[in-house]
């Protein structure tokens, strides 16, 4: 029960809006942000005691994100303190982490320089809780990297967790030790060490290209303000997170790993683990593919973002192997397609079956569409709606010039079969003028097609967004409808077939244990003609970050049927046949060719 309430410790975290420091920002200045845009990919790395500790506490593995093993163990910090003792990261290169963040196509750095845990990764005179009074490796590592990025010319910024410090009895987090009855002053912990740490990080490092905040949590307006007015003071071109809290900061980041499923507006990023971990631990080795952490890398870029990929180094200061060289892969992928990833637009275009569009102006009037192909079309026609007009011509990146063909108003893109050997193939094409964005979903004969629920209309439901962890701290997010009150109730989505063909229907869902196989009704109108039920079985229990506790079903996915429509364009409506009994969650319907 104990380990249930320190998960929902983290839920809580979770359930409080204000802890992601979403929304609100208004980028002031575009110029500020310029090469941040243009930088699009970015390495992270999570280091301090807890990689030493690695996920295991007395001999227990912990499944967690390791940074946050202090908490998940409740160690009490006069405990934790002692690790530094034995903190000795001999073997840490800085030049080789830089030199792995240019090997993999990254474009700037963020570091911990001290996370919740309190412990600075440099010398800091505000608190004797850092690397070089601590411990016996007594040097500044951060001052080491600064110079190692100052050399190679790679941005360098500072992650500081400025609302949680769990050694400070000041600060917000620890709720195991009593500090013998210490009555909390977040404001005093605010000016006797957050502010004053800041200070040092942009006084006594160079240039600083970014200052990474953290679960802003209970911090109030005039302590987030106070800060960022501090920062502006101490170096005008740094930016700022919007986890600073209270609407501030310079770009948005989102949900730790959230993939939004349109474009999203302004600057913002997108942070993402590599395995399951910021900081190291050492039984997880779920590392992400190079196909994976490209087509991710893509997505956010296609939608307008940064992508801020982490790295953990271990208690010798060593990134794990498998990850440096996954990283490499994605960078050799990035030599030959960089040009579709950095300073690119988000996708002009509307949903994709077969993967991700960026784009780029190419002069004279013209635009270059990138189109990175995750499904490669079988048949060998890569099809691109509304394109048939526009179209200049098409290259794939790398490789050959591609013929094309005009199908109507829409465009053919002929591929070939094969698929080339790259982990996302791209193809570069060129149309005059600007690219019209469509709203309507397509369903093809040689990709699976997705109706994500932002794209539904209809009335009796509500369009939401669940958070949940997987497992302590790694996050989930995931856009869904929600609130179905009545068979009344129906979500629609209009799309578009241009050939004739038969479809697997399979609808993602969340159903808690009441909501247990209330039958559900899909209807087809349009060139098909279908009216059947299907159950929905509930999906298990497991805890939603905004629900802190509330049991709720994982998503997965339950085949509707087999459908044969005819070319044009078909509505599918998905509704309850009686008011759900429990909570029912539909995050999407895939629409695969037979
Ligand atoms: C935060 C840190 O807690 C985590 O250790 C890591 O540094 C990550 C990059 O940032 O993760 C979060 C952020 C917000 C919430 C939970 C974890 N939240 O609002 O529940």
């Amino acid at each position: 029960m104990a380990t249930r309430k320190k998960t929902q410790a983290q839920e809580e975290l979770g359930s409080d809006p204000r802890m992601w420091g979403q929304g609100g920002v208004k980028v002031t200045d575009a110029n500020r942000g310029a090469w941040f845009k243009e930088s699009r990919f970015a390495m992270f790395i999570h280091w301090g005691l807890y990689s030493q500790l690695a996920g295991v506490w007395k001999g227990k593995p912990r499944h967690i994100i390791g940074e946050w093993i202090q908490h998940h163990a409740h160690i009490p910090a006069a405990e934790y303190a002692k690790t530094a003792r034995v903190f000795n990261p001999t073997e840490y290169d800085p030049r080789q982490i830089v030199r792995l963040a240019r090997e993999a196509g990254m474009k700037y750095i963020v570091i911990t320089a001290k996370h919740h845990d309190g412990f600075a990764m440099y010398k800091s005179k505000v608190s004797p809780f850092n690397i070089v009074d601590a411990t016996p490796y007594g040097r500044d590592v951060i001052a080491a990297l600064a110079d190692a990025c100052h050399e190679a010319k790679m941005p360098l910024g500072f992650y500081y967790s400025q609302t949680q410090d769990w050694h400070e009895p000041d600060a917000v987090g620890n709720s195991w030790d009593t500090f013998g009855g210490h009555k909390k002053d977040f404001g005093r912990y605010l000016v006797d060490k957050a502010i004053p740490q800041i200070e040092e990080l942009l006084t006594n490092y160079g240039p600083v290209a970014l200052i990474w905040f953290d679960t802003p949590g209970p911090i109030g307006p005039e302590h987030s303000r106070k800060l960022m007015d501090r920062i502006r003071q101490l170096q005008p071109a740094c930016l700022v997170n919007s986890r600073i809290g209270n609407g501030l900061g310079d770009y948005e980041t989102l949900g730790d790993q959230e993939f939004p499923r349109f474009t999203h507006p302004g600057l913002w990023e997108t942070i993402d683990t590599h395995n399951d971990t910021w900081g190291f631990v050492g039984h997880d080795l779920n590392w992400k593919s190079p196909r994976e952490l490209v087509q991710r890398l893509v997505r956010i870029v296609s939608r307008g973002g940064n992508y801020m990929l982490n790295i953990g180094p271990d208690a010798l200061g060593r990134v794990p192997e498998m990850s440096a060289a996954i990283l490499r892969q994605v960078g050799r992928w990035l030599k030959v397609h960089g040009e579709s990833i950095y300073g690119v637009e988000a996708s002009p275009l509307g949903a994709l079956p077969w993967g991700e569009c960026t784009a780029r102006p190419a002069g004279r009037g013209r635009t270059t569409l990138f189109l990175h192909v995750f499904q490669w079309p079988a048949d060998g026609r890569l099809i691109v709606p509304h394109m048939g007009r526009q179209a200049v011509g098409a290259r794939l990146m790398g490789g050959r010039k591609l013929k094309t063909r005009r199908t109507g108003k829409n465009l053919e893109i002929l591929v070939g079969s094969q698929a080339p050997a790259a982990v996302v193939p791209v193809v570069a094409l060129d149309i005059r003028g600007r690219a019209p964005a469509w709203t309507e979903a397509y369903a093809m004969n040689n990709s699976v097609s997705t109706l994500v629920a932002p794209a539904a209309a209809g009335k009796g439901f509500r369009q939401t967004k669940r958070s949940w962890m997987e497992k302590f701290g790694d996050w989930k997010h995931l856009e869904c409808l929600g609130g179905f009150a009545s068979p009344r109730a129906a979500a629609a989505w209009d799309f578009t077939t241009l050939e004739a063909g038969s479809f697997y229907m399979d609808i993602e869902y969340s159903c808690d244990l009441a909501a247990d196989y209330g039958q559900w009704r899909a209807q087809l109108t349009g060139g098909g003609k279908y009216d059947v039920t299907f159950p929905l079985i509930t999906t298990g229990p497991c805890r939603v970050g905004e629900g802190h506790g509330r049991e709720l079903g994982r998503f997965r996915t339950y085949r509707i049927g087999l459908f044969s429509l005819a070319p044009g364009k078909h509505t599918l409506t998905i509704s309850p046949t009686a008011k759900p009994a429990g909570e029912v969650y539909v995050s999407a319907v895939t629409l695969t060719p037979m």
